[in-house]
């Protein structure tokens, strides 16, 4: 039977950064990181892949590579978790006892519970930039457009990177005025939100850049079924429950329900939805004091990206060292969330925000503006301070550099 002091579930950004955060705590032979995947992906850069301004390729490595050195890799699933008795069991059968549990399990993709998928994605007019296996359908379909409807959906249900449904139609936008075909397209954002972004201050540019540039915005429009074979998305109107609305497309990127992960929500571990129940402020679980957690398998009230991974990194690492010494945790994370909103192939709105949903900028210019500087950070700057930055446990989120740049002003 293996044990460990301190076990993570899930070797995705949170899992591998708090990795490496434990093995500098309390060295490598007392970490294990249990992640079924031979491959670790840089989902950010997805956007930009559905776009074709950056490869598939360039958004993997190998699993092995990211681990830290020292720290046991155990190869497998989890398939329960028993905080009663301090043990998870892998799909394989095996027991793993631990002392203290750290859960990075992410969020579950639901394309099966849109009628009609993942069949649809046979067909070339269907991507989504929310798996690596349709990312690519995504740059496919927007190439071949001749002329139509160019329908982006948004599920009705949380999501990860909460700006990322939009991003893509913006950028389809920029693609399709360049290549001289944008007068035969049709744009729509078919949203099950009411509001195009849930701050006012970043939903106010956008409103403009959407008007500004002939794009629809449908609100309370959820995606239930894609007809592939007539090229047809069939939408309830979330406002007149079972009225549908039909809408042929010649080009349809999806963005899938999703929810909580299935071995959470089957566990004692979960909230009454379905997330890991965990303190706000400093990250321990809310009945289980050995357990923490990080990332998008939590009910943590802020908008799941990996930028809120990285602020999260910097208050559970703090938690942890202080109960390890049997001291109360102190820091507190505000919520820090970040959506970099690429509105073309140049320029960028960075949306930054805490809890409250108020703007929390780390530069002391304002980031509601598109900016091409903003748009490099997203495609050059970014990558890097993912995998040699935040993955090895040394990047805890932009917070104190906001209060150096802000030093002096206002
Ligand atoms: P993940 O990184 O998803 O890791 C979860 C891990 O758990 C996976 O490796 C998975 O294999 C593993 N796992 C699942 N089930 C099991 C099991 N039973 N047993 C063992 N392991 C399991 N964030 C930003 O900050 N900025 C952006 O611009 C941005 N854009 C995005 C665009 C797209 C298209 C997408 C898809 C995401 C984007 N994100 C962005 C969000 C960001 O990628 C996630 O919020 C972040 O990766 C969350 O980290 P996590 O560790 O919680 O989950
Ligand atoms: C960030 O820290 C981060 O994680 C590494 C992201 O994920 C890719 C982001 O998108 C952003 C915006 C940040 C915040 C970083 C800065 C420099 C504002």
């Amino acid at each position: 039977k293996q044990h460990y002091k301190m076990l993570v579930l899930g070797g995705g950004s949170g899992g591998i950064t708090m990795g490496a955060r434990m093995k500098r705590m309390m060295g490598a032979e007392n970490v294990a990181i249990v992640e079924p995947s031979e491959m670790h992906y840089y989902q950010p850069i997805w956007t930009l892949v559905g776009a074709g301004a950056k490869t598939a390729a360039s958004s993997g490595r190998p699993t092995a590579t990211v681990m830290p050195s020292g720290v046991k890799w155990v190869k497998s699933k989890v398939q329960e978790i028993n905080p009663d008795t301090n043990t998870v069991r892998t799909d394989d059968g095996t027991e793993i006892s631990y002392e203290y549990l750290i859960v990075a399990l992410g969020i579950q993709l639901h394309y099966e519970k849109i009628k009609g998928l993942p069949e649809a994605f046979e067909h070339p007019k269907v991507g989504s930039n929310y798996s690596i296996q349709t990312v690519e359908k995504t740059w496919k379909a927007l190439q071949n457009f001749k002329e139509g409807n160019a329908v982006f959906s948004f599920p009705n249900t949380p999501v990860k990177c909460a700006g990322a449904p939009q991003k893509i139609m913006y950028l389809s936008d920029a693609y399709l005025r360049k290549t001289g075909k944008r007068a035969k397209a049709n744009i729509m954002y078919n949203t099950s939100l009411p509001v195009l972004f849930v701050v006012k201050k970043y939903a106010d540019s956008l409103w403009d850049i959407v008007k500004h540039r002939d794009l629809k915005v449908n609100l309370r429009h959820n995606l239930i079924e894609v007809r592939a074979d007539k090229c047809e998305a069939v939408f309830e109107d979330l406002d007149k429950p079972g009225e549908t609305k039909v809408f042929e497309y010649e080009m349809l990127h999806v963005t899938p329900p999703m929810g909580p992960n299935p071995v959470i929500k089957g566990s004692p571990l979960a909230d009454e939805i379905g997330w890991l129940d965990v303190n706000k402020d400093n990250l321990q679980h809310k009945t289980y004091p050995n357990v923490f957690g990080i990332g998008d398998c939590t009910n943590l009230p802020t908008i799941r990206t990996a930028a809120a991974v990285a602020a999260q990194s910097a208050i559970l690492n703090r938690t942890i060292s202080r109960i390890l010494k049997n001291e109360k945790p102190d820091k507190k994370y505000d919520g820090y969330t970040s959506c970099p909103l690429v509105t073309s192939y140049n320029t960028v709105i960075l949306a930054e925000f805490d809890y409250n949903g108020q703007p929390l900028e780390t530069f002391p210019i304002n980031q509601a503006k598109e900016r091409r500087i903003m748009y490099h950070m997203k495609a050059d700057l970014l990558p890097h301070l993912y995998w040699h930055g935040l993955l090895r446990g040394l990047w805890g989120g932009p917070g104190p550099y906001r209060k150096l740049l802000h030093l002096g002003m206002k």
